[in-house]
């Protein structure tokens, strides 16, 4: 095992690696910006070290300082949780470079899948099912870019081969407006990215977002941990996640299932890792695969008994993965509600000080969470505060428990979303499960 971890990630995902690590023995380092001294985690650490004033391009994002933290104390792996430097290529081979773990696949799997085209490619040829489209990057012969939409039919999606996550997308609706809007779209990829490579897919037009989990070792054994629902989101955010997915055609799941564990072979896969698809009249659609763990991981936790991030770090230890398919099965039903510091109406963000703060507790329900009385939420990151997770031994048990929690939980001092979490778990399509990745923003009147 692992003898010394650097966490190189703050707030509530930083507290579930030290805890993960704690129950394997593996001592810990914090690594925390001079705004994040106060963190849960950094007190709870082995050891900490400050590396950089609040904003995340000099602290969380400065790769010499991080790595230069591990050399100090002596660490042998770094785990960088989820965004920051999480896919970053280039992060996970200086890492491995400088003669650390990277707890997260080969820097080349990174690779792959940070470029769409790359990702697709991949998956296509492993015999994940994929979005009809151009099968690679568009040309800039406009015939053949007029050609290949004719085939695919309007409308179709232009997306950038380096975006993902819904950055860099536009959506053409007829053949008048299609090579103008490859253009935008890979002027404004270059801006962003420094790469204009664009490829197109068919727009469906009202799918759901199911996501596959896999866990693999890297020396021939992959699992999948089944699926999760995360089509309520409000721009590219999401808001509540479910697993597994509900309605989902039961022959269609299963084959997909099957293949994201025989792509994980078939590329090397190492790590945890998911597939994301679009969701649509019974079929899968491989979209992109995310290289990390991601924050929605608790609810395939619950369900399937398997700790992820424990996982992560036997599978970066050497280990082989010690879960064989057919003992992992589906038990009941989990939600998470992402309580974020924000205002409930306009999700502008709210900063300051929590003046008290209540968990809700009880039977099926877990609080993934770094914040406690008299703790300061920083302007300078993302707003996610809490995680509320909630199990049942079937889908309304778990949503009934979630509705109990949010009444239960108290937040003072700052806004937070909860009055929305409370608004969604009364929804009464949303207690039907299965709805698509436009519902939110509709009932926001967005
Ligand atoms: C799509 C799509 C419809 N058709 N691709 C947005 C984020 C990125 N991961 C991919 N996205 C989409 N790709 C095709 N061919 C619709 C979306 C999309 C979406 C996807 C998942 C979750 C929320 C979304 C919100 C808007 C658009």
């Amino acid at each position: 095992m692992l003898d010394k971890v650097v966490i190189a990630n703050r707030g509530e995902i930083a507290l579930r690696i030290l805890r993960a690590c704690k129950e394997l023995g593996i001592k810990t380092v914090a690594i925390h910006s001079q705004a994040d001294k106060d963190l849960m985690h950094v007190r709870l650490a082995d050891e900490a070290v400050c590396i950089g004033p609040a904003p995340s391009t000099k602290s969380y994002l400065n790769v010499p300082s991080i790595i230069s933290a591990a050399e100090v104390t002596d660490a042998v792996g770094i785990h960088p949780g989820y965004g920051f430097l999480a896919e970053n290529a280039d992060f996970a081979e200086q890492v491995e470079r400088s003669g650390f773990t990277f707890i997260g696949p080969k820097a080349e799997t990174i690779r792959l899948m940070g470029d769409k085209v790359s990702a697709i490619e991949a998956m296509k040829e492993a015999g994940v099912p994929t979005v009809p489209g151009s099968d690679g990057a568009l040309s800039d012969d406009a015939e053949e870019i007029h050609k290949i939409a004719k085939r695919i039919g309007y409308p179709v999606i232009i997306k950038a081969a380096a975006g993902g996550g819904g950055r860099g997308m536009r959506v053409v609706h007829s053949e008048a407006s299609l090579i103008s809007s490859i253009h935008v779209t890979q002027s404004e990829a270059a801006a962003a990215f420094g790469d204009d490579t664009v490829y197109m897919e068919k727009f469906l037009e009202n799918p759901r977002h199911v996501e596959v989990q896999v866990l693999a070792d890297g020396q021939g054994n992959a699992v999948h941990l089944f699926d999760r629902d995360c089509s309520m989101q409000r721009r590219h955010q999401k808001v509540v996640e479910e697993a597994p997915a509900p309605h989902l055609d039961p022959d269609a799941r299963a084959q997909v299932l099957q293949a994201c564990v025989d792509a994980c072979i078939e590329i090397g896969y190492r790590g945890a890792g998911t597939f994301e698809f679009l969701y649509e009249n019974g079929g899968f659609y491989f979209i992109e695969m995310n290289t990390r763990v991601q924050v929605e991981h608790p609810v395939t936790e619950m369900i399937t008994g398997v700790d992820i991030v424990k996982e992560q770090l036997r599978i970066a230890s050497g280990l082989p993965l010690s879960l064989k398919q057919e003992d992992i099965k589906v038990q009941g039903h989990s939600f998470e509600c992402r309580i974020n510091a924000e205002d409930p109406k306009t999700f502008l963000p709210s900063p300051g000080t929590i003046k008290h703060f209540h968990a809700p507790g009880g039977n099926g329900i877990r609080v993934d969470s770094h914040i406690y009385n008299g703790y300061t939420v920083p302007p300078h990151y993302d707003s996610l505060i809490a995680k509320v997770i909630s199990y049942g031994e079937d889908r309304e048990t778990a949503l009934k428990r979630m509705s109990i929690a949010l009444d239960e939980m108290l937040v003072d001092g700052i806004r937070s979303n909860i009055p929305l979490q409370q608004d969604i778990m009364n929804d009464g399509k949303f207690q039907e499960g299965g709805v698509n990745i436009h519902y939110l923003e509709k009932k926001l009147g967005l």
